[in-house]
């Protein structure tokens, strides 16, 4: 009787069905790629962070802790979702995460196929703060590959150095600069209501770098990681029948 009377009220109200819970916590951790250890930021003990499984027509709800010093956030690159879910601080009224803060992110799973999440707070996505998002479709396709091993191959350069100190060195070895220009918000009240004016001096990309465009090419020392892994660790993934 009870649990009818939820089905029909949860039918009513038109919400998903099933709810893929995740907690995620970001922390600060040392990572040593070809031999080289440098500061990284993960996600759940691990850089890239864990691959996140979400079925098309399910509610998202992750909880993330923030273990940082500073503000971070998640955002949800690709996904379809109401505006202050996107997770970009100082947007459609989201604030960021601060540190020893846990925000829950909550969201209808409205499309399927391969996405990602990143950090959108300073430079902590380049420092190793992003993973992986797979969305099975609701109704799987008959021509759909079958297959009972499946790899999530997550490709990256990493600046194999903290990302601020990799801009500050490009900074000193230019003499003329001019401002870098960054995406702003269309109205002043959002900025002036978001922080804005404080994020972009901060955080947003170029926002103290005063970099010409063409000087991102000094910024040297790029290390082609896949899964988080080195050219030297060789990463190899085995496909055939059963795998993709
Ligand atoms: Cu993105």
């Amino acid at each position: 009787m009870r649990v009818t009377a939820l089905l029909a009220a949860a039918l009513l109200a038109g919400s998903p069905a099933l709810a893929a819970e995740f907690d995620l916590v970001v922390a600060k951790a040392k990572a040593t790629v070809d031999g080289r250890t440098a500061p990284v930021i993960t996600i759940n003990g691990g850089t890239p962070g864990p691959t996140l499984r979400l079925k098309e027509g399910e509610e998202a709800v992750i909880r993330v802790t923030n273990r940082l010093d500073e503000e971070t956030s998640i955002h949800w690159h690709g996904l379809i979702l109401p505006g202050e879910q996107d997770g970009t601080p100082g947007m459609n009224g989201f604030p960021g995460i601060q540190p020893g803060q846990t925000f829950t992110y909550r969201f209808p799973v409205v499309q399927n196929g391969t996405y990602w999440y990143h950090a959108h707070s300073a430079t902590q996505e380049q420092a190793g703060h992003y993973g992986g998002i797979v969305i099975e479709p609701a109704q799987p396709s008959a021509d759909a590959a079958k297959a009972d091993r499946e790899h999530v191959v997550l490709c990256r350069s990493s600046p194999g150095e903290t990302p601020s100190a990799s801009s500050a060195t490009s900074r000193s070895s230019r003499g003329t600069t001019t401002t870098a220009s960054a995406p702003r918000p269309t109205s002043s009240a959002t900025r002036a209501s978001s922080g804005w004016a404080r994020r972009s001096r901060t955080a947003s990309p170029g926002g103290r770098m005063n970099m010409d465009p063409t000087d991102i090419a000094d910024t040297g020392n790029y290390t082609f990681l896949v899964n988080g892994k080195g050219p030297k660790a060789n990463e190899t993934f085995l496909f055939g029948r059963a795998r993709r």
